[in-house]
């Protein structure tokens, strides 16, 4: 067996969550991680018979979650009250290979959580935007919560009608609407770690892989870690000029019409319903 510590999953995980660590976007613990594994990958670091302790999932109803699209799939996945700024420390403390059992009401615990720990108590919120997301995208692999500065600071400021919060963030840098043509979803605020929040932002990721927890965060979802990462530091550097721009008066704008050429040339299918074209 190949060293866990070395696999590149658990160190894209540790890369992943420092980095997020450091730009500020999640403080002590905020923030989780959900990473789909592809068995061949694991069985090379990790004896899949092996089953550390079962643990079964708080926060889901337990009649009504139903997570069976996802049993028998291994998730790398952050640890509830743990901190990204420690995950590269000590990965096996704060991180968790987890199995999924039956209807996903309990999960495996294959390696980590060396402390007695669990998966983020969002994990229900995580499975459920997994599956809808595996429903439009079957390679969809990573999904991932955070609490970014400026996209935080855009929701006290910024109405949250969907189209409206889009529209202004293609308009501040370029490339947003190649990034993110599908726009972003937006729900209100709503309490987190339930199953209402889970149900609202897994039907929102049926049409957008970012979606936003007013007054809270965001979620992202996509293919890899790069991309997740790449769509949610889009987002976030949008909502930085957004602020930076604040209440002065705005000289100079790209327009709907350039917006139009510029998803044209990327050759990406967006949201015609977020622009006022002529
Ligand atoms: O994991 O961010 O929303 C801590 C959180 C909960
Ligand atoms: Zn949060």
């Amino acid at each position: 067996m190949k060293d866990i510590l070395t696999a590149p999953f658990v160190v894209e995980m540790e890369k992943t969550t420092a980095n997020m660590y450091r730009l500020g976007w999640d403080e002590r613990n905020g923030g989780n991680i959900s990473y789909l594994l592809e068995e061949a990958e694991v069985k090379e670091y990790l004896d899949l018979s092996r089953v550390i302790r079962r643990i079964p999932l708080m926060g889901v109803k337990q009649a009504s979650f139903d997570a069976t699209p996802l049993e028998g799939k291994l998730f790398l996945v952050t640890g509830t009250g743990k901190y990204f700024k420690n995950v590269q420390d000590d990965p096996e403390t704060n991180l968790g290979i987890i199995r999924i059992g039956k209807g996903g009401k309990e999960v495996e615990l294959l390696w980590g959580f060396r402390d007695g720990g669990r998966p983020t108590s969002e994990f229900p919120t995580h499975m459920m935007s997994h599956m809808a997301r595996l429903s439009v995208d079957p390679e969809n692999r990573v999904v991932l919560h955070s609490h970014p500065t400026n996209l935080l600071a855009m929701n006290y400021v910024h109405e949250l009608d969907e189209a409206k919060f889009t529209h202004t963030l293609w308009e501040m840098c370029t490339e947003c609407i190649a990034v993110f043509p599908e726009g972003v979803g937006v729900l209100p605020w709503m309490l987190c770690g339930t199953d209402e929040i889970g149900i609202a932002t897994a039907e929102k990721m049926r049409d957008f892989r970012v979606v936003v927890w007013a007054l809270h965060g965001v979620y992202g979802a996509g293919k890899t870690m790069d991309e997740v990462f790449g769509l949610i530091e889009t987002v976030e550097k949008a909502a930085q000029i957004f602020m930076l721009i604040g209440s002065r008066p705005r000289v100079n704008t790209i327009k709907d019409e350039d917006m139009v050429k510029l998803a044209e040339l990327f050759g990406v299918k967006y949201r015609k319903d977020f622009l006022h074209l002529k």
